[in-house]
């Protein structure tokens, strides 16, 4: 027999609740996450507001963990793979028939932030809209090539981390050549979505509910030339891309030297200090792309934190930063952004 035990009604604002569903998640615990989604669901709380005030809200606290060094990697990969179960689940029982158009909704190439871009397609289907979702990393050409074969009303392009703004740009020239409007969203177009506007897109959104009501009240824009914003980036832009390979190389070579710690690290550590090497190029790149030094400057602030929280000593970015301007004295652009960038520190 079943016995049926009452319980108040599940609420979001309920003290406890984010701490709870953060502790499941971090867990691994996709039952108990998505009995959380379910039991409030099942007790009145829109599906729109479970993802955008409770998943969607977990999800940053995970990134911060995994920044602050508290959590590995591992747990984040875990815990992101259980908020994306709470949220399938809350998604398989809110159909709604599709009535407004069809969207295509993808992250850039070489973006793998895709719980934010997922929300965000939930929230359109839910608003009555027939959805593509393409998740994360999606190359241009192959974006275009899908564009052809469903012709969308829409493209929603996801860019959370500035590095990926060429190919954004690449990507939101070839949708508007194509003929669809581009909507863009995501951190990486930076604040108030500067970015998106400099490269072009028809239009920008904080957050998947700006993103549902704009939609939804002022689509598609009048046209615009697609080719106004087709070219950006010049010859330092140019160099810095070519010749990542040598700026790698001789930075990793000129790190060591300069920075005798480093003889005793270990082939992991190795590897994680060339990928950051790598991050310092790529901003620095999309720095330069768009003119945009902050880029870079916002850049350097965060990976200080996050090296101090694996207690990497405070020279070694700054010798880092250092060794890729030592291979760049005659490019003034980025020149003047990494003394920008060094000046932060
Ligand atoms: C979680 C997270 C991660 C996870 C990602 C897990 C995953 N698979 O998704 C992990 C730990 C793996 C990670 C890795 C990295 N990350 Co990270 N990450 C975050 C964090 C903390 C939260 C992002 C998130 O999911 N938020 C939850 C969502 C729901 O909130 P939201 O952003 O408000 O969501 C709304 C908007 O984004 C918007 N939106 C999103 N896309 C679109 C698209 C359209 C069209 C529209 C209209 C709206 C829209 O709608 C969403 C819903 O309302 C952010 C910092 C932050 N607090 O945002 C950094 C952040 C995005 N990461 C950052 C960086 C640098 C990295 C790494 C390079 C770190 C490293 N050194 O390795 C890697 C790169 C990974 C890659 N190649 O893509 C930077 C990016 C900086 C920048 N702007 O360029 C950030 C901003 C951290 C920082 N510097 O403060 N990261």
């Amino acid at each position: 027999m079943t016995v049926f035990t009452p319980h108040p009604p599940l609420r979001l604002d309920d003290p406890g609740l984010s701490e709870a569903f953060l502790r499941l998640v971090g867990d691994g615990d996709e039952f108990g996450a998505v009995e959380v989604v379910t039991a409030l669901h099942d007790d009145g709380v829109p599906a729109q507001r479970i993802m955008m005030e409770l998943i969607g809200p977990t999800q940053s606290r995970v990134g911060e963990l995994w920044a602050a060094n508290e959590w590995t990697i591992a747990r984040e990969h875990a815990a992101t793979a259980t908020a994306e179960r709470a949220l399938a689940a809350l998604a398989a029982r809110t159909q709604v028939r599709p009535a407004r158009g069809r969207i295509t909704v993808a992250c850039v190439d070489g973006e793998w932030h895709a719980l934010p871009v997922r929300i965000l397609a939930e929230m359109l289907r839910l608003d009555g809209w027939r959805v593509d979702f393409l998740g994360p990393s999606v190359p241009g050409p192959h974006l275009v090539t899908h564009l052809h074969q469903t012709g969308p009303d829409a493209v929603a392009l996801s860019c959370m981390i500035s590095t990926r703004l060429p190919r954004a740009h690449a990507a939101i020239t070839a949708c508007r050549s194509a003929g669809i409007p581009v909507i863009a969203g995501g951190r990486g177009f930076g604040p108030g979505g500067r970015y998106a506007q400099i490269l072009g897109a028809d239009a920008w959104a904080a957050g998947a509910e700006e993103a549902v009501s704009r939609l939804a009240s002022s689509w598609p824009p009048p046209p615009r030339d697609p080719q106004v914003h087709a070219y950006l980036g010049d010859d330092e832009y140019t160099h810095v891309v070519r010749h990542r390979p040598e700026l790698l190389t001789n930075g990793m070579k000129a790190l060591l030297a300069a920075y005798p710690a480093m003889a005793s690290y270990d082939d992991r550590q190795m590897d994680s200090t060339l990928e950051d090497m790598g991050h310092v190029v790529d901003f620095l790149a999309a720095a330069l792309y768009l003119t945009e030094p902050t880029i870079f400057t916002e850049f350097v602030d965060w990976t200080a934190s996050v090296l101090k929280a694996r207690n990497v000593p405070s020279p070694a970015l700054r010798v880092g930063l250092q060794v890729v301007r030592d291979q760049l004295t005659d490019y003034p652009r980025a020149l003047a952004t990494l003394h920008a960038g060094l000046s932060h520190l």
